[in-house]
């Protein structure tokens, strides 16, 4: 079975797990997200691609959900006794030597692609984990601080404001401009499911979905699109997508997240056992839905919810 699956940073990481678990015979295809890829110190970062490569690879630190386990600092104090900043985004010492490799590999003219195959030749993920996009795309929010408004880089937003401050847009800037990077519309098309796990709809899939074509081969695609919804009990399990749901006008609820994508993408949609009485609204706009647990505490847990989410897309095929 040929799976595709959109993934953002430490949700879908995680979920990817429980999914290679509950199918280890399946052929996964990552459409990884990145539009949090950030410039630093002369170094190309990709948080969400990195997450899931050290995440599957063996090397995540695991409370974090980001950078490396087993972590020091020494360039990064060394960078600081320069006075040379951003002091406010943590790069540790392994995770250089990553950005190190990337960057030098894009300065020999690999894509992005490319290089991200490379990588993951070292940490062995267990599925193929491709960029959505070659292509530079930079997620900015426009925030409003100190009453004026202003637009900053997402990781600016996430990690040194905290999402504390009121966003009023988010933009994937050059997206309109991308292309898909190669083998993405393929494995879409080539796809028997298509999982939108529990990332960000807004930062993460959002984003994806912004890389021209990629919606539209979605829509198109003929298979069934289940999704995991990140919301539950009306706030996220985890991060803050929240806050980027209001900037773009959506509840932070299970329904509206689902409605948010639309009937036109997903058709089946799991929700957790406390917003069961969502699942009418779900059906009504016409998209199948159950409620089944949908915490990820263990890999268990998350096998189950995997295990959940292939079984609804068999119902949704049926
Ligand atoms: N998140 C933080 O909250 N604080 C950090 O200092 C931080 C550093 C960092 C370094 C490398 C990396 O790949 C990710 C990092 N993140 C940090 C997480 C990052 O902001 C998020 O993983 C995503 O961008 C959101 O999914």
């Amino acid at each position: 079975m040929r799976i595709v699956v959109l993934a953002g940073g430490i949700g879908g990481a995680r979920f990817l797990r429980g999914l290679l678990a509950a199918a280890p015979e399946a052929e996964i295809t990552v459409i990884g997200n990145t539009g949090d890829d950030i410039h630093l110190f002369g170094l190309k970062v990709c948080p969400d691609l990195d997450t899931v490569m050290y995440t599957l690879g063996g090397g995540i630190h695991e409370e974090q959900g980001w950078g490396r386990a087993d972590e020091t600092f020494t360039v990064k104090e060394e960078l600081a006794a320069y006075g040379v900043g951003p002091e406010w985004f943590g790069l540790g010492d392994r995770d250089f030597a990553t950005h190190i490799v990337r960057t030098q590999m894009l300065a020999a003219g690999y894509p992005l692609s490319a290089v991200t195959e490379a990588l993951c030749a070292r940490w062995k993920p267990g599925v193929r984990l491709i960029p959505m996009s070659d292509d530079r795309i930079e997620t900015h929010v426009l925030v409003e601080t100190d009453g004026e408004r202003k637009a900053v880089h997402f990781q600016e937003y996430w990690v040194r404001l905290r999402a504390a401050v009121p966003a009023h847009a988010v933009v994937p800037v050059g997206a309109e401009a991308a292309k898909p990077a190669p083998g993405v519309l393929e494995a879409i098309g080539a796809a028997d499911v298509i999982v939108f796990p529990p990332s960000n709809p807004v930062v993460s899939i959002g984003t994806i979905l912004a890389v021209p074509g990629v919606r539209e081969a979605i829509a198109e695609a003929g298979v069934p699109v289940v999704g995991l919804s990140p919301i539950v009990g009306d706030a996220p399990v985890r991060g803050m997508a929240d806050k980027v749901l209001a900037a773009v006008g959506v509840e932070a609820t299970a329904a509206a997240v689902a409605a948010h994508y639309g009937s036109g993408l997903l058709d089946g949609w799991l929700v957790d056992t406390v917003d069961a009485g969502a699942v009418a609204e779900v059906e009504a706009a016409g998209i199948r839905c159950r409620a089944v647990p949908l915490l990820m505490t263990d890999l268990d847990a998350t096998t189950r919810m995997a295990h959940e989410a292939l079984a609804l897309a068999k119902e949704v095929r049926a």
